[in-house]
């Protein structure tokens, strides 16, 4: 529910970390970090329109610096932030095939941080949001050396947090560190993320169901009659859904966790493991929904329970509300398919 008390990310994270004597508070100074580099990428999304008005050169910006594809400056920005603080052992990014290491110069911290720096970032040109979706586990190996792929490649169920940022209207900041979901808003008067949806809970029944419906002959014939049902009515006061889908996960999730609903992204004929990534993509945003009583699964599992076996390995997705994740599953499983439409 929108939050009334007045209180920052920093103080709200910190408050957390009382509750838990064994704190070292280096969580909240790597959650402080990424909220830093999340103000910085807001500013350039909310300009990017203006590239073309404002005479950037598309080569320099009026700082002389490059300009960037703004997912490339997301994800420079990003590991400029987050490669300092002695927090993190290793990173992995959307941008990056390999994993990302801590210069030697830096000291190697306890924590592994995984992220997509800007999700849907072709919505850019046409003013749709966009975001950026990051998870954080401990690391697995010795303390004090290089991070490795077994520190990043751990399943969903061991993070330790999740959130994403949402650029849209306003920048909103949502995150979970296993005790609930918070969102805060970004006030850009004075640079800071204010508490503005304390303790979120994703409506138990959805009002809402988004996929890319363009894809309606590839998909598994289960989930065909679960369109067909969502969008029909009967004598007992079911109503029909509404179809609301922008084309950016970010954007189509935040709306779904406030009103209720349910995203989908599902194997087909083409992509026979769908089109989104576990690591930063499926495995953070299931971690937040599950925590803000939701459900999320590949179609047969529980999201966090897929053992990773490549940093971007795709994954079919069912997430939202309960009640309509339970049901997509009912249609799924009551569906013989045929050996070649297995998916
Ligand atoms: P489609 C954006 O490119 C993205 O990765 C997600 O943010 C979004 O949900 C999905 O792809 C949209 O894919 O195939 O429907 O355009």
């Amino acid at each position: 529910m929108p939050a009334t008390r007045f209180m920052t990310l920093q103080r709200h994270i910190l408050e957390g970390e009382k509750r838990h004597p064994e704190a070292t508070g280096e969580l909240s100074a790597l959650l402080s970090d990424l909220s830093l580099a999340a103000k910085i990428i807001s500013l350039e999304v909310n300009k990017a329109g203006l590239v073309d008005i404002l005479g950037f050169t598309g080569e320099n910006n009026i700082h002389g610096e490059n300009v960037k594809k703004l997912d490339m400056f997301a994800h420079d920005m990003l590991t400029r932030a987050m490669d300092h603080g002695g927090h993190l052992c290793v990173m992995a990014s959307e941008e990056e095939e390999e994993i990302i290491h801590i210069p030697k110069k830096h000291q190697i911290g306890k924590y592994v941080l995984i992220f997509d720096p800007l999700d849907g970032s072709s919505n850019i040109d046409v003013n749709i949001s966009i975001g950026t979706i990051f998870s954080i586990y401990h690391r697995v190996t010795a303390q004090g050396t290089p991070g490795t792929l077994r520190d990043c490649l751990q399943k969903g169920l061991k993070q330790v947090a999740a959130g994403y940022i949402v650029y849209g209207s306003s920048t909103i900041l949502v995150y979970t560190a296993g005790e609930g979901v918070h969102g805060f808003t970004l006030d850009p008067a004075f640079g800071e993320f204010l508490l503005s949806y304390e303790d979120m809970k994703i409506p138990e029944k959805a009002k809402i169901y988004s996929l890319n419906e363009g894809n309606y002959k590839y998909w598994h014939p289960g989930l065909k009659k679960y369109i067909k049902y969502v969008q029909d009515a009967d004598n007992r006061g079911r109503e029909p859904y509404s179809a609301r889908y922008v084309g950016s996960m970010v954007a189509d999730i935040h709306r779904n966790l406030i009103y209720g609903g349910i995203f989908i992204y599902p194997a087909d004929k083409r992509n026979p493991k769908g089109k989104l990534r576990l690591m930063y993509e499926c495995n953070p945003m299931a971690f937040i929904i599950e925590q803000a009583g939701g459900r999320a699964i590949d179609g047969n599992k529980r999201i966090l329970e897929i053992n990773p076996e490549s940093l971007h390995q795709r994954v079919p997705i069912y997430i939202g509300s309960k009640d309509a994740v339970d049901k997509v599953e009912e249609f799924l499983r009551a569906e013989e398919v045929i050996p070649e439409m297995r998916i």
